[in-house]
């Protein structure tokens, strides 16, 4: 029997009593206890009719719990579909209706909404609240502490995840077990995690970055993780000295630095801290360097791909960089327009093949297509450079993108809404420097002929549409877009006449 990813991140640790999570108030999950529970939802799984192949929705607070949903969904065969929580209940229709999930698991608070989706496509739905309650653990109590483990290929998918699209549709990257495991393990060894490892994690467990990178590495590894609920500087300060590693995005860095706690003192037992998601700036790179004697590792990845390159861990960490490709991805840099490579040096998109690219977009051939070369090379659509030592620096983006605190927005889809009230006649969404989320959001629109937007309103009815974190911080009127001879709206224009909106 195999399951690449059971095999190699659960199986060793049947029956342990090794600690794996250490919970903020100071209780502890063995290894054991931990593949008991996942053992008892995979059961439950199974109980309500999901089959290998089948998506389940999750949208719930971080937990353990959560956690142990995830091993499960890799014990039965099924794809773990994990959402944000800041999603509104007209975001998640479309992730519910356009993935087919059998299941939906969300917060007991918002059964009643996820009830209405569910029905209107035909799945099932639980809870799963911070604490762990509701009816998932309810009737995983009532199962056995054992399962058969489904047979799987390294094919097989074993994650679908969400990414915003240029076209403001979002894409279901589905990602196979081959690729999780393939970069679990070039990560693990990269980054020279072992048994004795402590992460400190304060990452959601929604993405990419919190629950792929920090947990496989960490259950590959054999080791351990202090699991925060999310982003609190108090208790991190408070129990960095028990870690031994963390991963945050930039925002993590910038807000670190604001407190006079975090010196040599309080990171004396650490070992490694990364940084990824976001651009982390030269100046607090070298702010932390100076503060702590750590130098910060950054790498760089996508949902679509998992990590592509990484500074290295022993060697020169360059500032601004994002270093050398992981072992067994190509990177090549070629002309935007054509795909040729570019000779090392110049700047051009990034493009990367192995075992850590996705199988391509959830039941979207057509774009899938288009952003593949013919010889499988995925074509990231970050701008970046390859330096004479073979670090490579991410420049910018091709695409229209917003990073805000490590999260992606895409700004058509912020458009689209704001081109749908009354008054507005067009609007352009930029992402524009935010002192604490590196890129906050703001919308610049014009009047409809004979109307004027009422931007309270507007304000008030995104609420319901899109989750807080896109939300413009700042909305102005203006005459016209600026545009260039084609006609095309000229954001770079806009980004510099507004650059000090949240920083001046
Ligand atoms: C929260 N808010 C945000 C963000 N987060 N607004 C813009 N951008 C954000 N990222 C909103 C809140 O709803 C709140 O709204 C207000 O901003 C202040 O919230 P605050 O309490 O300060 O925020 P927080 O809860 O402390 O969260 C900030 C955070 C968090 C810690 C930076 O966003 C975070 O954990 N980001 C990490 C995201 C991540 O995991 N990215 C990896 C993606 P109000 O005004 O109503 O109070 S995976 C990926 O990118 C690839 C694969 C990779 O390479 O890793
Ligand atoms: P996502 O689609 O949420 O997975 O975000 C992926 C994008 O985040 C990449 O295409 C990059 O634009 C950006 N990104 C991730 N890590 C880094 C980094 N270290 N430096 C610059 N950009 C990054």
């Amino acid at each position: 029997m195999t399951n690449p990813l059971f095999d190699a991140l659960l199986a060793p640790h049947l029956g342990h009593d090794t600690v794996f999570i250490h919970q903020p108030d100071g209780g502890v999950v063995s290894h054991a206890d931990f593949l008991d529970n996942a053992a008892r939802i995979a059961n439950t799984l199974n109980h309500a009719g999901l089959q290998p192949g089948d998506r389940v929705a999750v949208q719930v607070p971080k937990s353990v719990e959560a956690l142990a949903l995830y091993a499960a969904s890799v014990m039965a065969g099924i794809v773990f579909l994990p959402l944000n929580t800041a999603y509104t209940t007209e975001e998640l229709s479309y992730f519910i209706a356009d993935s087919g999930a059998a299941l939906v698991i969300g917060d007991p608070s918002s059964a009643e909404a996820l009830q209405g989706i569910a029905d209107n496509v035909g799945a099932s739905i639980m809870t799963l609240g911070a604490n762990g309650h509701g009816t998932l653990m309810d009737s995983a109590s009532t199962m056995p502490a054992s399962f058969n483990v489904v047979e799987r290929g390294e094919d097989d998918l074993a994650a679908l995840l969400y990414t915003s699209g240029t076209t403001g549709r979002s894409k279901g990257a589905m990602l196979s077990q081959k690729n999780l495991l393939s970069n679990a393990l070039s990560l693990k060894q990269e980054w020279q995690y072992g048994p004795d490892d402590v992460l400190l994690h304060a990452l959601p467990i929604y993405h990419t970055h919190g629950l792929f990178v920090a947990c496989n590495i960490t259950l590959l590894a054999g080791g351990s993780m202090i699991f925060l609920p999310g982003f609190d500087r108090d208790r991190m300060i408070e129990l960095m000295p028990k870690a031994t590693s963390m991963m945050g995005v930039p925002t993590f860095y910038t807000r670190l630095l604001d407190d006079d706690r975090l010196n040599r003192d309080l990171t004396r037992h650490m070992r490694l801290f990364i940084s990824g998601s976001a651009p982390l700036l030269a100046e607090t790179h070298e702010q932390f360097e100076h503060r702590t004697g750590h130098r910060i590792l950054e790498r760089y990845g996508m949902t679509e791909t998992n990590m592509n390159t990484s500074n290295p861990y022993a060697g020169d960490r360059r500032a601004g960089t994002v270093g050398f490709p992981l072992p067994g991805v190509e990177v090549r840099i070629t002309n935007p327009e054509d795909g040729t490579p570019l000779p090392q040096g110049d700047t051009g998109v990034v493009e990367v093949r192995g075992d850590n690219v996705f199988m391509g977009y959830w039941n979207m051939p057509e774009k899938t297509s288009e952003e593949f070369r013919a010889d499988g090379f995925f074509i990231t659509g970050d701008l970046g450079r390859i330096d004479d030592d073979g670090y490579l620096t991410i420049l910018g983006r091709g695409k229209d993108l917003i990073i805000s605190g490590g999260l992606n927005i895409y700004p058509k889809e912020i458009e689209d809404f704001l081109n749908d009230q009354p008054g507005v006649g067009e609007s352009a969404v930029i992402g524009v420097p935010h002192a604490d989320f590196g890129e906050g959001v703001m919308a610049v629109i014009t009047s409809a002929p004979d109307a004027a937007p009422d931007t309270d309103a507007i304000m008030e009815k995104i609420t319901t549409s899109l989750a807080r974190f896109k939300h413009p911080r700042r909305i102005v009127v203006v005459d016209a877009l600026p545009r260039n001879t084609m006609g095309k709206v000229q954001k770079n224009v806009l980004r510099e006449t507004y650059k000090d909106s949240f920083t001046g």
